[in-house]
């Protein structure tokens, strides 16, 4: 038994969207992030979309966390670089700025309390090794979850070491009848050699099972699909997402699903597979719709939500799937629809916008919690402190990097979190 164990509930942590964010066009293989390169972004206008919904999560129920904006420019990593920002190429001053580490579900693999040998929740924090702008998020990262998770009841784990990429929970998916239950933990892992990078290295997903001391019968490790891959699926949460007993999944998300369905039911008998046949939805589709890149979540009523991006209201196949399904018996009893648009234009969801946590909150350090005062508070320093715009061609403008800097350091002394303004 961990610590707490009464009291453990899943916690969504979310990445507020920092006042560097822009479009730089740096992930290849994502679509929507390289199809948008060199549009204007808009940080303000995104860092209150996150908010808006972190207080639609809140008024479902659901405890809410946050991890902050990284220093951005990165000036520790461009002087690893024998460089500072005005001097740099573009392409390392876009890599240095990039506001990447929004998109939470890349910050770390965690394992819950239950399903670890010392019945502690596991962090590790992700390398990002494969793609340069985000390769030097995780000692920022690794600093923030050291001081949100201090408590005994965690243990933080550094970065598996480069090369073997991993890019943290976008890749991780977890079954279990009930968070505060043992469970079911799924790596998923790519194939290199495909058109576009295969971000997470089977090494890496394995380094991190050992490491967090999970039972070898109930973890799996499962391939993703190069078409998957190949289709702009950078991450298996852009094709499958789990929750409690439900895995979502699209028919094309997994190299080989019968193996994977066979291991799952062996492992995991109370598994409800949700499949998304192609018929139904083309991975074309459900990529451009973010359909499986939403939080699919337990209501405080027991009963299974998904939320979802506006992109997939839009996307006539996607919402005529969601809403036969509702209207009949499946286990996804409600869908709720969120703005994220200027994240969604970098090719993140709402998925990727939260890490969970299985957590008692008592034992996470309260600054990383919010509640509505809390998000109205960050949701004034933003109004008053993020860039409106950021066309691409200001990126190397000394003004607007001060701005961002000025901006990042108000929420820090706001949120009481001056210790990571340096860190
Ligand atoms: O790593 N986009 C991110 C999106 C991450 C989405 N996360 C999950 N699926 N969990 C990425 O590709 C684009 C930034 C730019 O091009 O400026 C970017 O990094």
């Amino acid at each position: 038994m961990s610590r707490g164990d009464g009291r453990l509930v899943e916690i969504n942590f979310d990445g507020v969207i920092g006042p560097s964010h822009n479009y730089a066009g740096l992930s290849p293989g994502n679509l929507a992030a390289t199809r948008n390169r060199g549009l204007t972004a808009h940080p303000r206008a995104a860092a209150l979309q996150g908010v808006a919904k972190m207080r639609a999560n809140l008024e479902l129920g659901l405890t809410q966390g946050i991890l902050l904006p990284h220093a951005r420019p990165d000036h520790r990593w461009l002087d690893g670089l024998a460089t500072d920002y005005a001097a740099a190429p573009g392409h390392l001053q876009a890599q240095a700025l990039s506001a990447s580490a929004m998109w939470a579900a890349n910050a770390a693999t965690v394992s819950p309390g239950p399903d670890t040998s010392d019945g502690r929740c596991h962090l590790t924090v992700a390398n990002l090794a494969t793609l340069a702008h985000r390769s030097h998020e995780w000692p920022e990262t690794l600093a923030q979850l050291r001081l949100a998770f201090a408590d005994p009841a965690f243990a933080v784990h550094a970065a598996v070491p480069a090369p073997f990429g991993d890019e943290g929970a976008a890749n991780h998916m977890r079954l279990a009848t009930a968070h505060h239950a043992t469970g079911v933990e799924i790596f998923v892992y790519g194939k290199p050699g495909g058109r576009f990078p295969a971000r997470q290295h089977p090494d890496a997903s394995a380094a991190i099972a050992r490491r967090h001391g999970l039972d070898p019968a109930r973890t799996l490790f499962v391939q993703q699909s190069d078409e998957a891959i190949a289709a702009g699926a950078f991450h298996n949460d852009v094709v499958a997402v789990a929750n409690g007993r439900v895995l979502f999944a699209h028919e094309q998300a997994f190299a080989d699903k019968d193996r994977f369905y066979d291991d799952l039911r062996a492992a995991f008998p109370e598994v409800e597979i949700v499949e998304v046949s192609a018929d139904r939805v083309s991975l074309d589709d459900a990529i451009a719709s973010y359909l499986f890149n939403a939080q699919l979540v337990t209501l405080p009523s027991g009963e299974t939500a998904l939320i979802v991006p506006e992109e997939a209201r839009e996307t006539p196949a996607v919402w005529a799937w969601l809403e036969a399904h509702v209207a009949g018996n499946g286990p996804i009893r409600h869908v709720e629809v969120v703005d994220v648009r200027q994240s969604m234009a970098n090719g993140g969801g709402p998925a990727c916008l939260r890490l969970r946590v299985v957590a008692d909150p008592a034992t996470v350090d309260p600054r990383f919690l919010v509640d509505a005062a809390r998000l109205e508070l960050i949701a004034r320093v933003i109004e008053t402190h993020w860039p409106e715009a950021i066309a691409a061609d200001r990126i190397g403008d000394p003004a607007l990097i001060a701005q961002i800097e000025a901006a990042r350091r108000a929420l820090l002394e706001a949120l009481g979190t001056v210790e990571l303004i340096d860190r």
